[in-house]
């Protein structure tokens, strides 16, 4: 299961979103082309009253060359025929910030000390994925438990982004806002 295919892509089977609210640290991240969130990066999801999955996320980023700043963004989601797969809207609460709608995947979970998370922006004609994003999530801000680093190490190599990480550093930089 490993051709790199974005349509073989295994997500998570029976994906709970009500188990998947709180607060998630990412932990590393394999960035998209472009501006993106640079570390202190922390989402906050949960389910309205509907059912409906929204998040909130924070995280520096850099605009305009050099204007550092805290990014607060919001997503909504949209569901799919596949409980684990959504389409994300996602805009900043400020107007300078990114808003976009990326695919936003869940690969697996325990719910209670890991997320992989996937998104594709843009496949490529072989079927490969030519420009896309991840976070690795950790419920605890210290990081993974080492118990749980050998199953994201084998979930980044099947969805293709092994050795494309770099770790998130978390610095209390947008602990303020
Ligand atoms: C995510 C968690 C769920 C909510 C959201 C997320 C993504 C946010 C971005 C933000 C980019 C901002 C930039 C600003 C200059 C997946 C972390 C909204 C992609 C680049």
């Amino acid at each position: 299961a490993q051709d790199c295919q974005v349509s073989n892509i295994q997500v998570m089977q029976n994906f709970d979103r009500s188990r998947y609210t709180g607060r998630w640290y990412a932990v590393a991240k394999k960035d998209p082309v472009g501006l993106f969130l640079l570390d202190n990066v922390v989402a906050q999801f949960s389910v309205d009253e509907s059912g409906k999955m929204t998040a909130t996320a924070h995280g520096r980023v850099i605009i305009l060359n050099n204007w550092e700043m805290c990014a607060n963004m919001f997503g909504t989601f949209e569901d799919t025929p596949d409980p684990a797969k959504f389409k994300m809207r996602y805009w900043g609460a400020a107007s300078y910030l990114q808003s976009g709608n990326d695919d936003h995947w869940v690969i697996d979970t325990d719910y209670d000390n890991y997320a992989i998370h996937y998104s594709c922006r843009e496949v490529d004609l072989d079927g490969t994925c030519l420009d896309g994003y991840s976070f690795i999530f950790s419920r605890h801000p210290t990081g993974l438990r080492p118990e749980d680093q050998k199953i994201v190490t084998n979930k980044k190599k099947e969805i293709c982004f092994l050795g494309k990480y770099r770790r998130v550093g978390h610095t209390g930089f947008c602990e303020s806002s």
